[in-house]
């Protein structure tokens, strides 16, 4: 066994803490305040090429596979998660459709676009009556002539108003539904009939937006299905495919939160002083930061072996991939708390990020699958035999 990070991706991973670093923390309490990440930083992203970290090179991206694009997720994540939500919907759930099932026609089109971050690529699966029970949608997608029409609304789209390119789920079979009746669609933001809706008000990841994609007669040309026509029906397919990977990677985002959070609390218990002493010297703290750093060893080292999983095997990795989710979410939550109860009042204040983490931490157990859908997935596949 050898858990040496290889050398191109330990380079990789010193840049970004140095962009971290330099551009990025000091910025992360006004892009909370503003909610918005101001444009030149988002540039910076562009020029690291941090939008095609999963691309493959021959489509512009940087191609370092799961592990790498891990690594960059935890250093990401560790000032504010909005950062890396802004490159992960390109790296991910927005691309990965495309790269997995998509036509080499449409791998040309769009990856290069989305591997430099001129377009933004979004995936528009949930809908109001479609969440864990994803194969629900009721967004419909008819062949009139040459072009399909849908109809439709999504919801708690990540990135969607800043969209150029949709990976849209739609229903082309009602009776068969997630059994060949789904189909995975590319709407682009100029398509006749597809418009931004809300901008959704949420407890936490200011920086970044979640909106409603409306469909309203939203006419595509016929050659938009990923994957041609030999994919008609087959998009639930495509979609969990892609969550698969998102899972992964969530679970980067959620230890690289915790690393950051357990150092806090490091620091923080070091020079609070309380009965005449630091109150790093009592035991009941010191258990929490023990236990903070046990649980974010383990998360991060089922996390790294997972993603070396899927890199050696390809998309093969379902049940590691919702026990990572699973797993390293509920820790990180758990490591958050522990974080407020050790900052005390402070941890409750704005002026400290631990109250940051502690919100945005907390989407993590629900979106791309909540806890309770990632028990499914792996019950499932133990079952299987
Ligand atoms: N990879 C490839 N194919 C998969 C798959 C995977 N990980 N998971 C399911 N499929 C296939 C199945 O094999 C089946 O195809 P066949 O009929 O050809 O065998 C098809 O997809 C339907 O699968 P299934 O019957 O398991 O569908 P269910 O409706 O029971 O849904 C769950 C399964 C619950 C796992 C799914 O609805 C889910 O993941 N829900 C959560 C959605 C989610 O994460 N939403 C987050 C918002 S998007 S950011």
């Amino acid at each position: 066994m050898d858990f040496e990070i290889p050398e191109n991706l330990r380079l990789m991973t010193d840049t970004v803490r140095r962009f971290v670093k330099k551009d990025l923390e000091p910025i992360s309490q006004q892009v909370e305040d503003e909610d918005r990440i101001p444009e030149e930083v988002v540039q910076t992203m562009r020029e690291l090429g941090l939008f095609g970290l999963s691309i493959p090179e021959e489509y512009d991206g940087l191609g370092i596979g799961t592990l790498g694009e891990c690594l960059v997720y935890e250093e990401l994540s560790a000032v504010n998660a909005c950062f890396r939500t802004r490159i992960g919907t390109n790296n991910g759930i927005g691309s990965q459709g495309i790269v997995i099932d998509g036509t080499t026609e449409q791998k040309e089109k769009y990856l290069p676009k989305l591997a430099s971050g001129e377009w933004i690529g979004v995936f528009a699966l949930t809908e109001p009556e479609a969440g864990s029970d994803a194969a629900n949608v009721q967004t419909t997608a008819e062949l009139k002539g040459d072009k399909w029409v849908l109809n439709g609304r999504k919801h708690f789209i990540t990135n969607g108003d800043i969209a150029d390119v949709s990976t849209v789920f739609a229903v082309t079979d009602k009776s068969k539904r997630a059994k060949g009746g789904i189909t995975a669609f590319l709407v682009e933001k100029t398509d006749p009939g597809f418009f931004v809706g809300t901008i959704e008000r949420k407890m936490g990841m200011r920086g970044s937006h979640t909106c409603e994609l409306i469909f309203d007669n939203c006419e595509i040309p016929r050659d938009r299905i990923i994957g041609g026509d030999a994919n008609l029906g087959l998009g639930f397919r495509t979609a969990m495919k892609t969550l698969d990977k998102g899972r992964l990677t969530m679970g980067a985002s959620a230890v690289g939160s915790a690393q950051k959070l357990l150092e806090l609390s490091l620091d923080y218990a070091k020079q609070r002083v309380q009965f005449g002493k630091p109150i790093c010297e009592f035991q009941a703290v010191q258990i929490m930061l023990a236990d903070m750093a046990t649980q974010i060893y383990a998360g991060r080292q089922m996390l790294h072996h997972a993603a070396w999983l899927r890199d050696k095997r390809g998309t093969a990795v379902i049940k590691e991939a919702s026990m990572v989710k699973l797993f390293c979410t509920e820790m990180a939550n758990r490591v958050a708390d522990m974080a407020v109860q050790i900052h005390g009042g402070m941890g409750y204040m704005k002026d400290f990020p631990v109250e940051r983490f502690y919100r945005d931490l907390r989407l993590t157990r629900i979106y791309e699958g909540t806890s309770e859908i990632q028990r499914n997935v792996i019950a499932r596949e133990l079952l299987k035999g």
